[in-house]
């Protein structure tokens, strides 16, 4: 069965939204500040993943991305707001991923994994990701609500895996939202381990063996191709 090894990944991930400094032409004045914004989203994302929360000031991400910290409060009134924009970015991303990887027209079951491996290189290359995971983590400690975490991302699994379901992909006596469940759930053990244990060095393999031990479990078994049969008609 297909393990999507060869898959490049990365490119189901959006591009980075920032362009280089001094680009050519005069630019809006909004499209300017939205690039700061973006700037200071950007940076604020990679300390918030190095340090976590309460070790990230605002004078932090001022220095980072080199401005003033009047600058950084033009746009983000205080800590808060600048954790819950990252994480606001990261899961405003997902529909942007399972469009580029529904367009590539692979089965539900396929189209799942193929969501967990773009998760996969989001989570070893992206500071959006690695921040809004963190941030999560430390949800009790960011003194604002941030948005449930895990909720959005099952139920979209869950409905792959019911169509999957519907299409005779999963084994029979698989239940598609359990499935989802174990699914994210095993994905997101695999993730924190890995963070937590090596810096998320190992991280790619571990996903792959996730993977290539829990899909085939939920497959049902290909229907076996009919024998010509020799008994029936000895000659
Ligand atoms: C997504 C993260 C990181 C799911 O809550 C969530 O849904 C997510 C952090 O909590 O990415 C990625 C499988």
């Amino acid at each position: 069965m297909s393990q999507n090894k060869g898959v490049a990944v990365e490119s189901l991930w959006p591009a980075p939204t920032i362009r280089p400094a001094g680009a050519a032409g005069p630019m809006l004045r909004q499209e300017r500040a939205e690039r700061t914004r973006e700037q200071i989203l950007h940076c604020a994302a990679r300390i918030f993943a190095e340090r976590g929360y309460q070790q990230t000031s605002i004078k932090d991400v001022a220095d980072e991305v080199a401005m003033t910290k009047g600058a950084v409060y033009f746009h983000f009134p205080n800590k808060q707001a600048l954790a819950v924009a990252v994480v606001d970015e990261l899961y405003s991303r997902w529909p942007v991923t399972l469009d580029a990887v529904r367009g590539k027209g692979l089965s539900p079951l396929d189209t799942v994994i193929e969501m967990f491996n773009a998760a996969t290189a989001a989570f070893l290359e992206d500071p959006i990701m690695q921040a809004g995971t963190r941030l999560q983590n430390e949800r009790d400690a960011v003194d604002v609500e941030l948005p449930l975490p895990y909720v959005d991302w099952t139920n979209l699994i869950s409905t792959l895996m019911h169509e999957a379901h519907g299409q005779g992909q999963l084994a029979r006596h698989i239940d598609p939202d359990v499935a989802a469940r174990v699914a994210v759930a095993a994905f997101f053990g695999a993730q924190h381990i890995s963070d937590n244990l090596h810096g998320r060095a190992d991280f790619a393999e571990r996903w792959r063996e996730v993977r290539d031990t829990l899909f085939p479990a939920l497959r049902a078994l290909p229907r076996p191709v009919a024998a010509p049969d020799r008994h029936v008609t000895p000659r």
